[in-house]
C-alpha cells in the first residue's frame, strides 16, 4: 500500500528515550526526576522538532531550487489545535514515541494533554485552513499558509451562574516550541497618511502614498509536517511591532515615552483574534489587522518571486493567491498599488496580472456576515487603496454598460461601491470582479451563490462561480482523535485508509458482520466511557455510557438552532414529568458552544441551557433517563474527545443557511448517525450515506423559501401543537431561574413576536419526529451498529485530501513536488 511504501523514520525506543532526556537536559535545564509534564511536553516537542527542520529544510531548498509554482492560503484564521500528537502521528512516530516515554515512566496522552491549543481562529473557516494545509503537504503540494501571529487567540470559555464569562486566551505565555522566528524576512508596512500626485519627466504621472505610520511585521514560521514526512511546508504567520526606523525622529526629538507608547499601539494590531464569526464588526483596529496581514504577506510572496524572476507576465504562473473569504479582500488593491505605484507597470497590465492570481472562496450566504467597510474608514487608514478601488470600480462599471446599456439597478447591484450617506466598500464585490474563480464550500451553498447571492456576477461571467465542498483531515479526525477505530480499520480494510479515505467502503459489505458490529460498538462505548470522565471532571455531571450521547458541538448562532435542540429538550423533560414512566432510552444531551461576546441573544441560548441543564440534572424524577452538559471552552483538542464518543450528530441549520458544515463530517467519520436538515454538506452525506441512514427532517432550501414567500407566521405552530405551546410558555416562567421569572422570556420573544427568522417552530414536529425514530432504532443495537458502520465507511468523499485536489485541478493549476 502507498503508506507501506513510506519508509518509516528510523529511529529506536532507545534513540528517542535519548533525545527527550537530551532536550530535559541540554534545552530545558532540567532532568528527569525534577521535570513536571510540562517539561516533558515542552522536551518531547523538542526532539520531534530535530527531524522536523531537518525535512523543512529539505523542502523548502527542493521548492525554491525548482522555482515551482505554489498556492499561497491568505486566512486570517488557522485553527489549528495541538501539534504534538499530529506531527508524531504524521511523522509515523508516535508509536516509537509512546514506548519510549513509557520506559521512562511517562504517559504520551498524558504530555500530549499538557499542549495548549494554538486558537487561531473562531470556528469552522479557521479550521478548514488548518485541514487544507494538512493535505497540501501531505499531498505534496508546494503550498504556504499565511495568517497573523495572535499573542492572544479565541477567548477561553467559563460559566459564572450558567453565563458566559470570557477570559484571554494564553497560548504563547511562555513561548511555543513548534514556531521558528524569522526575522531575516521581517516586512515593513505603511497606514494613514496621503496621496500625492507626482509629475513625471514624461508628461506622465504617478503616485506616492506618505503613510503617517508605519509598521513592521515579523514572521513566525509553524513547520507543517505532511502525513508520511515527506513534504513540510510552512504556516508563516505575522507579528505586529513598532518599525524603528519609522519612530527614529521622535526618539531624537527626546520622546522616548511617546515612542513606548507608539510601540505598544503598534503592538496592538496582531494582539486579539475577532471573536464574532458571521457578524464582522466595522472596527478600524480590524481593517488595520487585514491590511497588515495582506501587506506583509503580498510583500513576502513578491520577495520570493523575484528571487527567481524579473518579468512580470510570469507572476501568474508562479503564484495562485487563494482568498478564505472576504477577510484578506485588501490583498487585492495592495497588489495593484506595487505593481502600479512601486514597479511602475501599466495599470492596465498590472490589473491583467491581478486577475489571474487572486481566487476567493466565499463562506457564508447570511446577508449580515457580508463584509463592508465605510468609505470615511477606508479613505483614513488606506488612502491610496480607495483610490485604486474607485478605479477598479469605475473600469468595471463601464464592463456593466457594455452588458446591459443603460440599467442603473444592475450597476448599483454590482458596484464595489454601495451609495447611500454612509457609503461602503464591498469586499465580497471587490472579490468577485478580480477573482478568475470564486467558490463555494457545498454543492448546495454554492449552487445558491450562483442564484441568490450573486446571480447578475454569474450571468456575466458564467465560468467564474465554481464549487469545491469541504473536507476535514482523516489524520487528526480519525487517526489521533480516536486510535482504536483507527486501529480497527487499519485491520478491516488496510492502513492506507489515512491517505485514501474511500478505503474505509471495504467494512460497508460487513455492516451486518457480528463480529465486526461488536469490535465498532465496544470502541464507541470505551470512548464514551472516556468522554463521561471528562464531564465529570468539568462540569460534575454523572453520565452512564449506556445512554445516547447526543452532541451539538458548534459555534453558538441562532441560525444553527441551539434553540431548537432545547426545545425538544424540554418537551423531552415535560413528558417526563407528565407520566415518569415516559418510555425512552436514557440520553445525555452534551453541547459545546462559543458566544460572541457582543452577541446578546445566543448568550442567552448558553444561559438558558446551563439553567436547563440543572434543574434536569437535579430531578430526581427523570430517573436518569435525561441528561444535560453544557461542556466549558469548546475548543479543538475537547472536539477531539467528543467526536468519537457520539452517538447522535446534530446539524440542524436553518436549510439554506449553513454554507457546508465540517463538524458534520468528523461525527459521521467516527459512527455517530446524523440528526440533520438538508443543508450544506448534509445533503452530499446523505447522497454518499443514503438518507435512509440519517434521520433527516425539516424544511428543504426550496420549502424555506416558499414558506417565507407565503408569510411565516410561528404563532400558528404555537397555537397547534400544545406541547410546543407549553415548552416555550415554560420559559416565561421561573421554575429554571427560581426567584427570575422572565429570565429566558426573551428565548421565547425572539420565536414569537420577533418572528422566529429561523424557522424553528415550523421545523420542531419533525425534529420531533426524528428524535422518537432515534429512539427506536437504539433500542435494536445491531441495526444501530450496522447504520453507524454505513456511515463511517461511506465519508471517503470528505477527506480534505479530496477537497484540496478539487482546489489544485479547478482553480489552482497545481503540480506535486514530492519530496524524496
Ligand atoms: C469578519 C470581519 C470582522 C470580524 C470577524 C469576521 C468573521 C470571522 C470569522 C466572519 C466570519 C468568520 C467565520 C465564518 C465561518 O466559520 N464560516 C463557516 O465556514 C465553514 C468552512 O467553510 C463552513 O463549513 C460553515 O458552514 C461556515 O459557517
Amino acid at each position: 500500500s502507498a503508506v507501506n511504501k513510506v519508509p518509516e523514520i528510523e529511529c529506536t525506543s532507545k534513540q528517542m528515550q535519548q533525545a527527550i532526556v537530551d532536550r530535559l537536559h541540554k534545552g530545558l535545564g532540567t532532568d528527569a526526576e525534577k521535570a513536571n509534564n510540562k517539561a516533558w511536553w515542552n522536551a518531547t516537542c523538542h526532539a520531534v522538532n530535530e527531524v522536523v527542520f531537518d525535512k523543512l529544510t529539505q523542502t523548502q531548498q527542493n521548492h525554491s531550487g525548482q522555482d515551482t509554482r505554489s498556492v499561497n492560503y491568505l486566512s486570517l484564521e488557522f485553527l489549528m489545535g495541538r501539534l504534538l500528537s499530529n506531527n508524531l502521528h504524521n511523522l509515523q512516530l508516535f508509536k516509537v514515541t509512546e514506548e519510549a516515554l513509557k520506559a521512562l515512566g511517562k504517559d504520551l496522552y498524558e504530555i500530549c494533554d499538557e499542549e495548549p491549543d494554538m486558537a487561531l481562529g473562531n470556528g469552522g473557516l479557521g479550521r478548514l485552513a488548518a485541514c487544507f494545509i494538512d493535505s497540501l503537504a501531505t499531498l505534496g503540494y508546494p503550498a504556504i499558509g499565511y495568517g497573523i501571529h495572535y499573542e492572544h487567540g479565541l477567548f477561553a470559555q467559563s460559566f459564572q451562574d450558567g453565563r458566559q464569562i470570557e477570559r484571554p486566551d494564553t497560548w504563547r505565555e511562555y513561548g511555543n516550541p513548534w514556531e521558528i522566528c524569522r526575522p531575516e524576512s521581517i516586512q515593513h508596512v505603511p497606514l494613514y497618511g496621503y496621496v500625492e500626485t507626482v509629475f513625471d519627466e514624461d508628461g506622465g504621472s504617478h503616485k506616492v502614498w506618505h503613510a503617517g505610520q508605519k509598521l513592521k511585521g515579523v514572521p513566525w514560521d509553524v513547520p507543517i509536517v505532511g502525513y508520511g514526512a515527506k513534504t513540510v511546508n510552512i504556516l508563516r504567520l505575522w507579528e505586529s511591532r513598532a518599525d524603528e526606523a519609522f519612530d527614529w525622529d521622535v526618539f531624537n526629538a527626546g520622546g522616548y515615552v511617546d515612542a513606548q507608547a507608539e510601540k505598544s499601539k503598534a503592538e496592538t494590531v496582531s494582539k486579539v483574534l475577532y471573536p464574532n464569526d458571521e457578524t464582522p464588526e466595522g472596527k478600524e483596529l480590524r481593517l488595520v489587522q487585514q491590511y497588515f496581514f495582506c501587506a506583509c504577506s503580498v510583500k513576502d510572496i513578491l520577495r520570493r518571486f523575484k528571487r527567481h524572476n524579473t518579468d512580470w507576465t510570469k507572476l501568474s504562473d508562479k503564484v495562485a493567491i487563494q482568498l478564505n473569504d472576504t477577510h484578506p479582500t485588501i490583498a487585492i488593491p495592495e497588489l495593484m498599488r506595487i505593481l502600479v505605484d512601486e514597479e511602475r507597470l501599466d495599470w492596465d497590465f498590472a490589473w491583467s496580472i491581478c486577475q489571474k492570481v487572486f481566487a476567493y472562496t466565499n463562506h457564508t450566504l447570511l446577508p449580515e456576515a457580508l463584509e463592508k467597510w465605510s468609505v470615511a474608514l477606508f479613505e483614513k487608514v488606506l488612502p491610496r487603496h480607495l483610490e485604486i478601488i474607485y478605479e477598479i470600480n469605475r473600469q468595471f462599471m463601464e464592463v456593466v454598460e457594455a452588458k446591459w446599456p443603460g440599467d442603473d439597478s444592475k450597476k448599483a447591484k454590482l458596484s464595489i461601491i454601495e451609495e447611500g450617506d454612509d457609503r461602503k466598500v464591498c469586499m465580497a464585490n471587490l472579490c468577485v470582479v478580480t477573482a478568475y474563480k470564486v467558490n463555494g464550500v457545498a454543492a448546495v451553498h454554492s449552487e445558491l451563490v450562483k442564484t441568490d447571492l450573486f446571480p447578475e456576477y454569474h450571468e456575466l461571467f458564467p465560468t467564474k462561480l465554481v464549487n469545491v465542498t469541504n473536507g476535514v483531515t482523516p489524520r487528526r479526525w480519525l487517526k489521533a482523535c480516536n486510535p482504536k477505530l483507527a486501529a480497527l480499520y487499519d485491520d478491516e480494510v488496510g492502513a492506507d485508509w489515512v491517505v485514501n479515505l474511500d478505503k474505509l467502503r471495504g467494512v460497508l459489505p460487513k455492516a451486518k458482520d457480528v463480529a465486526l458490529q461488536k469490535r465498532f460498538m465496544d470502541i464507541k462505548k470505551d470512548n464514551k466511557i472516556e468522554l463521561a470522565k471528562i464531564i465529570k471532571d468539568l462540569t460534575g455531571v454523572e453520565v452512564s455510557a449506556d445512554a445516547i450521547f447526543d452532541i451539538q458541538i458548534k459555534r453558538l448562532h441562532e441560525y444553527k438552532r441551539q434553540q431548537l435542540n432545547m426545545m425538544h429538550i424540554l418537551a423531552l423533560y415535560k413528558r417526563l414529568l407528565d407520566n415518569p414512566d415516559y418510555d425512552m432510552v436514557p440520553r445525555v444531551f452534551i453541547f459545546g458552544a462559543k458566544a460572541a461576546p457582543g452577541y446578546h441573544m445566543a448568550k442567552q441560548i448558553i444561559y438558558a441551557l446551563n439553567k436547563i441543564a440543572d434543574k434536569v440534572n437535579n430531578d430526581e424524577r427523570v430517573k436518569g433517563k435525561l441528561k444535560v452538559v453544557f461542556l466549558p471552552n469548546y475548543r479543538v483538542s475537547l472536539a477531539e474527545k467528543l467526536f468519537p464518543a457520539a452517538d447522535i450528530s446534530e446539524q440542524i441549520s436553518t436549510a439554506g443557511l449553513e454554507a457546508s458544515g465540517t463538524g458534520n463530517m468528523k461525527f459521521a467519520i467516527n459512527g455517530a448517525l446524523t440528526v440533520g436538515t438538508m443543508d450544506g454538506a448534509n445533503i452530499e452525506m446523505a447522497e454518499e450515506i443514503g438518507a435512509e441512514h440519517m434521520f433527516i427532517f425539516g424544511l428543504s432550501v426550496a420549502e424555506v423559501k416558499e414558506l417565507k414567500q407565503q408569510g411565516y407566521n410561528p404563532f400558528d405552530y404555537y397555537y397547534n401543537n400544545p406541547e410546543l405551546k407549553s415548552v416555550l410558555d415554560w420559559l416565561d416562567t421561573d421554575y429554571f431561574t427560581p426567584g427570575h421569572p422572565g429570565a429566558l422570556s426573551d428565548i421565547k420573544r425572539s420565536l414569537l413576536e420577533g418572528g422566529d427568522e429561523y424557522l424553528c417552530l415550523a421545523d420542531y414536529a419533525s425534529y420531533s419526529e426524528a428524535h422518537l425514530k432515534i429512539d427506536a432504532m437504539y433500542r435494536d443495537q445491531a441495526v444501530w451498529a450496522e447504520k453507524a458502520i454505513l456511515n463511517s465507511g461511506a465519508m471517503g468523499k470528505f477527506n480534505s485530501d479530496r477537497s484540496i485536489e478539487d482546489y489544485a485541478s479547478t482553480i489552482w493549476n497545481l503540480t506535486k513536488h514530492p519530496i524524496s
